[in-house]
């Protein structure tokens, strides 16, 4: 990759030079403008699945037992033909099931004997139906992109996908809203809308990947929560099959409708376990005009948290991202993925995003920020860009982290929510109590959001890393009062700690709503709510 050759920012002011009209700063906007249509075509990486042998699940964790679950047999396998007519709809072949039944991270991997590609509702529907009848557990499936292990079998799940359940409904111009099958792919869909003046309201480093399904069964946060907000409030519809197959047709495409209890939200976060979401409605925002990324360096966390403060109250409504991490972090960009940094090094790196619909008055704004945080020394140094490729080329230093990270070998993945003041102790706590038996521990996120990631490294998978690790870390988040998932979910592998962050009479509650609408047991079992038993 190149080097990065933003604007450079001074001290002093080379940077969007006063507020006088510059010709060349507006050719580059204009220039930034135009490019963006196309770019956004071609800018998403898909997240390769790489060969390598990934232990299988209920090997690493022996204690696991299979559920009271039938074994597939050929005649299910007849019957799914069946049901799903044509070509490439069922998959049996051990190759092709193997990057079904590995998930992103190399960290879990079932031993699923059938991947099914549905192409319609009524199709899923057909599929539960069968599948609840003959108490065949189910994995659904979209992008395989989900971070703790949801995505993919434990044991011999059937793996329903939802790659084939792309297609864009509609899009009423007028609102913004936009309805889509769940298998649609995050970047597709921003693209699309691209084209229509608006975007979605979620970004994320897999979007290449993605499907919106998936998106909506993890809650996914992102790096434009700060802006847009979770998707509890994005989404105004959904149309679910629940396990025994029935549709509930909840795909409102209204932005207020209190008819009722408001059954959207229970699918929202549920992580298949609840029913498979088969189409959305989402309110879509305006495609900004004007987008500026700032990459700035800074000698301390406090710092980032005052620049943090300082940005909400001098940039206000044009913040669209406001992320965050640390030297170790930026050794992995520059060791494992040989990118450059953009700045000299720091202790901390701050990536601002702005978005708004008048490129002069944001960069005012911008430029008036930038001007006070290097005079009050609450940063130290940074770059700024205001083309696409530039932008695009200063976020990848952010959202490639989790791809850099892999290439240690085994990332033991942390994502907590905490209270700004505590953020960044988690990750010092962490380096002491773990000294030099790991590569490394590296913390970044979305301070936006209060959402810290924080990743820990070794060459290989060791369950004495793994106890060393956990409960500590859940201990701590709660000890703090934190979320011990903001935003990845629970999935298999943080399921058992839901009492860290959860009461038991609230798990309960969890689990009566699991028995109600899913009472053999047979959606995405082992995953996020502990069994009442
Ligand atoms: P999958 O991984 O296929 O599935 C995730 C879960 O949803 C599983 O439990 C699955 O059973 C269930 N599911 C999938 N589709 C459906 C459906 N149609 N109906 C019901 N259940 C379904 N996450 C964030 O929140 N913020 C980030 O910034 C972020 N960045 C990421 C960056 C990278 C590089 C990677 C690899 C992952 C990142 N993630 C992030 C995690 C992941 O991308 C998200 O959780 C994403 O929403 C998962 O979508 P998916 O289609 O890949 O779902
Ligand atoms: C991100 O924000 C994703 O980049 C992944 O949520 C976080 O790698 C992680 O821990
Ligand atoms: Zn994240």
């Amino acid at each position: 990759m190149s080097a990065i050759s933003g604007t450079k920012l001074e001290h002093g002011g080379l940077f969007f030079s006063g507020v006088g009209i510059n010709m060349n700063i507006i050719m580059q906007l204009l220039l930034a403008r135009v490019t963006f249509r196309f770019s956004c075509q071609v800018r998403y990486f898909h997240i390769q699945q790489k060969k390598l042998a990934v232990e299988l699940t209920r090997i690493r964790y022996p204690n696991l037992k299979r559920g009271p679950y039938a074994n597939i047999c050929d005649a299910d396998i007849s019957n799914f033909g069946k049901l799903l007519p044509g070509k490439g709809r069922v998959i049996t072949d051990v190759t092709e099931l193997e990057g079904y039944n590995t998930d992103w991270l190399k960290t879990c991997r079932g031993s699923s004997q059938v991947v099914l590609r549905p192409k319609t509702t009524e199709e899923v529907s057909a599929l539960l139906c069968y599948c609840n009848d003959r108490r065949l557990a189910v994995v659904p499936q979209g992008g395989n992109t989900g971070l703790v292990g949801g995505s993919v079998p434990v044991f011999d799940e059937v793996i329903i996908s939802t790659e084939l359940m792309n297609n864009i409904i509609s899009l009423d111009e007028v609102s913004g809203i936009l309805v889509c099958q769940a298998g649609c792919i995050l970047a597709n869909l921003d693209s699309y809308l691209k084209d229509h003046n608006f975007t979605m309201p979620l970004d994320l480093g897999a979007k290449g990947s993605c499907h919106i399904g998936g998106n909506l069964a993890t809650n996914a946060g992102g790096v434009r929560l700060l802006r847009y907000g979770s998707l509890h409030g994005s989404i105004l519809g959904l149309e679910v099959v629940q396990a025994n197959g029935e549709v509930i047709d909840c795909l409102s495409t209204l932005r207020k409708d209190n008819t009722g209890y408001d059954l959207k939200q229970l699918f929202i976060g549920s992580e298949g376990t609840l029913g498979i979401i088969t189409k959305a409605a989402i309110l879509c925002p305006q495609k900004p005009n004007a987008v500026y990324v700032a990459f700035l360096g800074c000698d301390s966390f406090n710092r980032v948290l005052d620049v943090f403060q300082k940005s909400k109250h001098m940039l206000g409504e044009i913040l669209s991202a406001f992320e965050f991490m640390d030297s170790a972090s930026m050794d992995v960009i520059r060791n494992n993925l040989k990118m450059p940094n953009p700045i000299a090094d720091f202790p901390f790196y701050i990536l601002i995003e702005t978005s708004g619909s008048q490129g002069g008055h944001d960069e005012e704004k911008l430029n008036t920020f930038l001007e006070t945080m290097l005079s009050s020394q609450l940063v130290k140094d940074g770059t700024v860009a205001t083309d696409m490729s530039k932008i695009e080329a200063l976020w990848s230093v952010r959202e490639r982290m989790a791809e850099g990270l892999m290439h240690d070998g085994y990332c033991y993945k942390y994502d907590v929510s905490l209270p700004l003041m505590k953020f960044y102790n988690l990750v010092e706590d962490m380096r002491h109590h773990l000294g030099n038996r790991v590569t490394r521990v590296v913390g970044y996120g979305h301070v936006g959001d209060g959402n810290l990631h924080l990743n820990i490294t070794t060459p290989a998978y060791s369950h004495e890393i793994m106890d060393l690790i956990e409960p500590y870390v859940y201990d701590w988040v709660a000890h703090h009062h934190g979320s011990i998932s903001a935003e990845h979910g629970l999935g298999f592998k943080k399921k058992q700690f839901i009492y860290h962050s959860k009461t038991k009479s609230a798990v309960r509650l969890m689990q009566a709503i699991k028995k109600v609408m899913d009472p053999n047991g047979i959606l995405n079992p082992y995953k996020t709510i502990p069994d009442a038993s």
